[in-house]
């Protein structure tokens, strides 16, 4: 960071340490004597782009990769100064991180948002204050496109469809009966890979006989598994929103003296590496990718924003699809 950068970035550091007291873990320096706020946001006429992150939280092997995708490119080197604020899965938290991006006069806010709806209020805030929001991963459900830059991330219905399609091929005619172990609800790859998994298998005989969140997280996944398990004893297939879940769903399958990957099968969405380890030892069935590093796409476009350069507003990243054989070959060079 350039020495003349140093005041103002100080003094958001400092000022917003009290919000982030409250709310989540704000990984950013600080420490130096402030005195005062700063409210004109957007610009970076310091050459340093501050750029302030409210992450969802840290709630699978996904999110850690996409935390750390983030970190390694939008760094000092990389003429970034990252805010980072973790908001635990709670949507509350993330609108209290960016009304303090917001008030710390940041370039740029990005964030990938918990939930999809609920947004417009602090959205509009952040353009009344001249900021630039650019969402990662997840979308917003808004009707007004001006309240954003751009979205970068997976389209998550067609990994549904993918997921969906594989199973349709593989059993049908076989009266498959399936359980979902469904994302966070509200949040827009649970939606959405719900809806492509529900079209891709309509017209076929497999049946989805319980669906339940497990918030993406292998504890809940096996937590919900074990119900189901106490509830069905007729399961042939888990469709679980994510590898975690899936990897929780396991632990819930062998626990009842079962094998999966083959008295159950299993079929989840990330293809981060516990997954595709489990995927290659047989445990799991079908992975569809979900590419988590969206560091450098962030960052381009970042810059793109602050120069006052046109940026596409949706920012499609292409996702794989692994196979137990295919997953053992991609394992070795695998980068998360
Ligand atoms: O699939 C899951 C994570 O939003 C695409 O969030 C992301 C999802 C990912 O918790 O593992």
């Amino acid at each position: 960071m350039a020495r003349t950068t140093l005041t103002r970035t100080v003094l958001a550091a400092v000022s917003v340490a009290s919000l982030f007291a409250l709310s989540a873990c704000a990984s950013d320096a600080g420490g130096e004597p402030a005195g005062g706020g700063e409210t004109a946001g957007g610009g970076a006429d310091d050459g340093v782009i501050t750029l302030g992150f409210s992450q969802v939280g840290a709630e699978s092997g996904w999110r850690a990769a996409n935390t750390k995708s983030i970190q390694d490119t939008l760094t000092t080197e990389n003429g970034f100064d990252l805010k980072f604020s973790d908001a635990q899965q709670k949507q509350e938290n993330q609108i209290q991180a960016i009304r303090s991006y917001i008030t710390q006069g940041v370039d740029v806010i990005a964030f990938s948002p918990v939930v999809e709806t609920g947004w417009d209020p602090v959205l509009q805030e952040a353009k009344a204050a001249g900021i630039p929001v650019i969402l990662t991963d997840r979308a917003v459900d808004s009707s007004d496109e001006t309240l954003y830059e751009s979205f970068i991330g997976s389209d998550f219905v067609k990994e549904g469809e993918m997921a969906g399609e594989w199973v349709a091929e593989q059993y049908d005619g076989e009266g498959f009966k399936a359980v979902e172990l469904q994302g966070t609800t509200g949040a827009a790859p649970a939606i959405d890979r719900k809806e492509g998994f529900e079209s891709a298998i309509e017209g076929t005989d497999v049946e989805i006989i319980d669906s339940q969140t497990g918030n993406f997280t292998r504890a809940e996944g096996k937590t919900v598994m074990e119900g189901f398990l106490n509830k069905h004893d007729d399961i042939d297939l888990v469709f679980a929103h994510n590898d975690d879940m899936g990897l929780g769903a396991i632990e819930a399958i062998e626990a009842a003296g079962m094998t999966p990957g083959e008295d159950i099968k299993i079929v989840t969405i990330d293809a981060v590496k516990d997954g595709m380890q489990a995927l290659a030892d047989g445990k799991i069935n079908y992975i569809v990718e979900c590419n988590p590093l969206l560091g450098p796409d962030l960052a381009e476009i970042a810059k793109k924003v602050i120069a006052g350069e046109e940026v596409e507003k949706r920012i499609v990243v292409e996702d794989l699809a692994f196979d137990q054989e295919s997953a053992k070959e991609a394992l070795p060079t695998r980068e998360y």
